[in-house]
C-alpha cells in the first residue's frame, strides 16, 4: 500500500515535471487559432500560415521555408509588439501543399477557413497560382518567397506579393551566361512541364535565340519523372555545349547524374528551383561545374544577423529561408503601419513597406513583385553551389565571396 502510495506520487510528479518541460508545439495547427483571437490577457493572438512542400521530394526546401517564417515569428514574438493597442502573439500554421496545385488550392482553402491573417508561399508557381486566387477572394494577402513565375502577380491581385525575381528577368540572366560567358553555340532544353520549369525554360530559349545560340532539341519531361535516359540519348546524338533544364533538384540531380552514365560531356545549367547544394547530394561529382541562377542575392549575401539565428537554430541555410524570412517581416511591417491585424487594413500596406531585411532592401512595386531584384550566377564547386556573379538591372558584378558581398570588379559579360 505505502509502495503504491509511492509510486502514485511519483507518478503524478512526473507528469506534472512533463507539463512543465513541454517545448511549445510549434507550429499550430490550423484549427488552435484564427487571425485575430481575444485571450483572457486582451493579447491578441495572429495566425501567420506557411504553406509548402512538407513532403515528397523537394520537401527539404519546403522545410528551409518553413524555417524562415518560423524564426520570423519568434523574433517578432520575442519583441513584444503591440498592435491597435493590444499586445500581440504571433503563431504558425504551417501547411503541407506536397508541391501539387489541387493539394496546394484544398490547403488554401482550408487558411481561408481558420482565417489566418496572411499566407507565407507557396514554394511552387504551379502551386502559387490557383492558390492565390483562392486568398485574393478571401481578401487574405500572400507574398511568395520563391515563386517566379511571372503570371504570379501578373492577374491585377492585389493581395498578391513575391519576395524573389521573375522569371522574366532570371531567363534572360542565366541565358546570357550561358551565350556570353560559356560562349555556347548549341544548347538543348528540357523542362518538366510546371508552371516554372516550362516558363524559365521558354524564358532561356527566346533569350538564346535572340543571342543567335542554336537550339538543337527542346524535351519534356515532367516534375515526378526519374529516368531521364529516352531524352539524354536524343539529346546526347545533338553534341549540344549546354543543356538547360527547367526543372527542381528533385529532376535535375538524376538528370545530371545519368547524363554522365550516358557519356554527355556538356555543361548542363539550371535556374533557382535545381539550384542548391542538393544536386551534390543528388548527382554525386556529375554536379560539379553545373552552372545555375537563383532570383536573389546568395546565402553569402544574407545578413549576418539573420545567418546568426537562422544557422543557430536550424542550421544551413538551403536556398529561400532568407526571403520566407523577409516575406513574414514584411507582414508584420505592415500590420505595424497599418496599427491593425484585419488583412482589410494591412494589406495595402504591403505595398508601402521599406526596411533592410536578410536579403537586402525590401520594397515592392505596384504589381507585388520585389523592387531592384537581383539574379545570382553560381557554379557548383566542391559540392556547394558557389555565386559567381550579380546580375542587376542587366548588368553582372562579380562576386567576391570572400568577402560575402558583390565584387568592385569589372561587371562580367553576362549581356551584350
Ligand atoms: N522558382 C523555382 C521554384 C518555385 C517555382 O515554382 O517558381
Amino acid at each position: 500500500m505505502k509502495r503504491s502510495h509511492s509510486l502514485a506520487i511519483a507518478v503524478a510528479a512526473a507528469l506534472v515535471l512533463a507539463a512543465c518541460g513541454k517545448k511549445e508545439e510549434s507550429p499550430k495547427t490550423s484549427a488552435e487559432t484564427s487571425a485575430a483571437t481575444p485571450a483572457a490577457s486582451s493579447e491578441v493572438t495572429v495566425t501567420i500560415a506557411h504553406a509548402g512542400p512538407l513532403t515528397g521530394s523537394i520537401a527539404h526546401l519546403g522545410k528551409d521555408d518553413e524555417n524562415g517564417v518560423h524564426l520570423a515569428i519568434d523574433q517578432a514574438n520575442a519583441k513584444h509588439l503591440t498592435i491597435g493597442g493590444k499586445p500581440v502573439k504571433f503563431v504558425l500554421d504551417s501547411e503541407d501543399d506536397q508541391a501539387d496545385p489541387q493539394v496546394g488550392t484544398t490547403v488554401a482553402q482550408k487558411l481561408v477557413d481558420a482565417k489566418v491573417a496572411a499566407v507565407i508561399g507557396h514554394l511552387n508557381s504551379g502551386v502559387t497560382i490557383p492558390a492565390s486566387i483562392i486568398y485574393a477572394k478571401a481578401g487574405i494577402p500572400m507574398i511568395s518567397g520563391s515563386a517566379t513565375n511571372p503570371a504570379v502577380t501578373e492577374r491585377g491581385l492585389k493581395t498578391v506579393f513575391r519576395m524573389v525575381a521573375r522569371d522574366d528577368q532570371q531567363g534572360p540572366a542565366i541565358a546570357a551566361y550561358i551565350a556570353n560567358q560559356l560562349k555556347a553555340k548549341k544548347v538543348a532544353v528540357v523542362d518538366d512541364k510546371t508552371a516554372y520549369g516550362e516558363g524559365l525554360a521558354n524564358e532561356v530559349e527566346k533569350t538564346l535565340k535572340s543571342d543567335k545560340v542554336k537550339i538543337v532539341g527542346r524535351e519534356r519531361t515532367t516534375d515526378k519523372e526519374t529516368d531521364f535516359k529516352a531524352i539524354l540519348t536524343k539529346i546526347k546524338a545533338e553534341r549540344p555545349d549546354v543543356v538547360f533544364h527547367g526543372g527542381m533538384d528533385a529532376t535535375g540531380g538524376p538528370m545530371l547524374k545519368q547524363a554522365r552514365e550516358l557519356g554527355i560531356k556538356s555543361v548542363f545549367a539550371f535556374g533557382d528551383g535545381a539550384c542548391t547544394d542538393q544536386m551534390a547530394t543528388l548527382a554525386g561529382k556529375a554536379a560539379e561545374g553545373m552552372v545555375c541562377s537563383q532570383a536573389g542575392l546568395p546565402r553569402e549575401a544574407a545578413s549576418k544577423e539573420f545567418v546568426d539565428a537562422f544557422t543557430k537554430q536550424y542550421g544551413e541555410i538551403k536556398q529561400y529561408a532568407p526571403y520566407y524570412y523577409d516575406a513574414t517581416n514584411a507582414i508584420i511591417e505592415a500590420m505595424k503601419k497599418a496599427d491593425s491585424v484585419d488583412p482589410a487594413k494591412f494589406a495595402p500596406e504591403i505595398f508601402k513597406v521599406s526596411f533592410d531585411g536578410a536579403t537586402g532592401h525590401v520594397e515592392f512595386d505596384d504589381k507585388g513583385d520585389r523592387k531592384d531584384a537581383e539574379i545570382t550566377i553560381f557554379k557548383l564547386v566542391n559540392g556547394k553551389v558557389q555565386p559567381i556573379a550579380i546580375v542587376k538591372n542587366g548588368k553582372a558584378t562579380p562576386f567576391n565571396a570572400e568577402q560575402g558581398k558583390q565584387g568592385e570588379g569589372q561587371p562580367a559579360e553576362t549581356k551584350k
